[in-house]
């Protein structure tokens, strides 16, 4: 008899994971990678940690290319996504959504250790839109619970880039329950602003954004699920519709507002990474803009400067850098403002610092209307 899982995997091989099979096909085998001159690098294993923070790490790299060593750990388990206790079957990487981001420099080696428990129900793998070949990493990386992979690829160009889970014919499925993350390659040189000028960030917020699509009973409410085989079909239904349920940022509605707010002071320079793993959106900070904005990533590309509002592509994570001047709760918002204040995509950044009445001032408080 057929468990739920090979019953799963047995649709998926029908539609387009059959297109994905053949491109595996074609595919190099990782022996043909040249080894003796990785194994003479320097070797950093990095603790990820979860977002809106990340690991520490250098700007400017210090040294030649290295060897950095991470772990992802599939965890399939429910989480809570908005204000009502609406729960989702969740797929993350960690335990969080988005997953961490891991930071790299151009020309180090990325090698990950992608561990599936054996309490999973689901087999899957990762696909970096930073790397080269094998379909980002997702056809060296494919793991059934109770295995684990070491993947290493090359981090050639510099930018921000998502990664996401891509397993054969559930891509969307994976993606849209959680299964995505950053990784971020800085120039060796660290950031610049497209004329030389060395651009330094103080604090870097991490912002994952994510599209759920979570079914609803007869009388309208959200259900929940035992396991995800069982919310598999009526999901996939509402994520035909292409209307999501929850739009938002971190995980959950209001993970990053309210006492969760960010925080920073005036005179900090912060750099946002926004990604989105699934659909476009479009970042824009009230009260604030884009000083240097790298929509797509690519750091060698010169920034975009001074933004109102910037475009993240669905499949990409963008970077924006802004000196913030006056102090304030500042929403950061996806600037479809129904997806922001209906649907959760909003997040809080509390300012301390010193009010500049230069730049903006109440001349009269609001009164009665007078005689003009
Ligand atoms: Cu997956």
């Amino acid at each position: 008899m057929l468990t739920r899982r090979e019953a799963l995997l047995g649709t998926a091989a029908g539609t387009a994971g059959a297109v994905l099979l053949a491109a595996m096909a074609a595919t190099p085998a990782l022996a043909q990678v040249p080894a003796a001159d990785i194994k003479s690098l320097p070797r950093q294993k990095v603790n990820l940690v979860a977002p809106p923070f990340v690991h520490e790490h250098e700007q400017v790299a210090t040294g030649g290319p290295k060897v950095v060593e991470f772990q992802l750990t599939v965890k399939e388990q429910p989480v809570v996504i908005d204000r009502e206790g609406t729960t989702m079957r969740a797929m993350t990487y960690n335990g969080s959504i988005p997953a961490p981001m891991m930071i790299v420099h151009e020309g180090d080696y990325v090698e990950l250790t992608l561990v599936n428990p054996e309490t999973n129900e689901m087999p899957h793998n990762i696909d970096f839109h930073a790397a080269t070949g094998a379909l980002g990493g997702g056809a060296l990386t494919h793991v059934n619970p109770g295995e684990q992979v070491v993947l290493r690829f090359k981090a050639t160009r510099t930018g921000t880039f998502v990664y996401h889970c891509a397993p054969e014919g559930m891509i969307p499925w994976h993606v849209v329950s959680g299964m995505s993350g950053t990784i971020m390659v800085l120039p060796r040189d660290g950031l610049k602003d497209g004329n030389g000028k060395q651009l330094t960030y103080d604090k870097l917020f991490y912002i994952g954004e994510n599209d759920f699509y979570v079914p609803r009973d007869e009388n309208g409410k959200y259900k929940s699920y035992e396991t995800l085989g069982e919310s598999y079909e009526e999901t996939l239904n509402v994520m035909r519709g292409l209307i999501p349920t929850h739009v938002v940022f971190n995980g959950k509605v209001g993970a990053l507002t309210g006492d969760n707010a960010l925080k920073a002071k005036v005179g900090d320079k912060v750099l946002i990474v926004h990604s989105q793993a699934n659909r476009d959106t479009r970042p824009h900070l009230i009260g604030g803009h884009g000083d240097h904005v790298w929509e797509q990533g690519k750091f060698s590309n010169a920034p975009a400067k001074d933004l109102e509002t910037w475009f993240i592509r669905g499949g990409s994570a963008g970077a924006a850098f802004y000196t913030f001047l006056q102090p304030g709760v500042y929403a950061y918002v996806n600037h479809n403002l129904i997806e922001a204040a209906e649907l959760g995509a909003t997040a809080h950044i509390m300012v301390e610092g010193e009010w500049n009445d230069d730049l903006m001032a109440q001349v009269s408080a609001p009164g009665p209307i007078r005689a003009i």
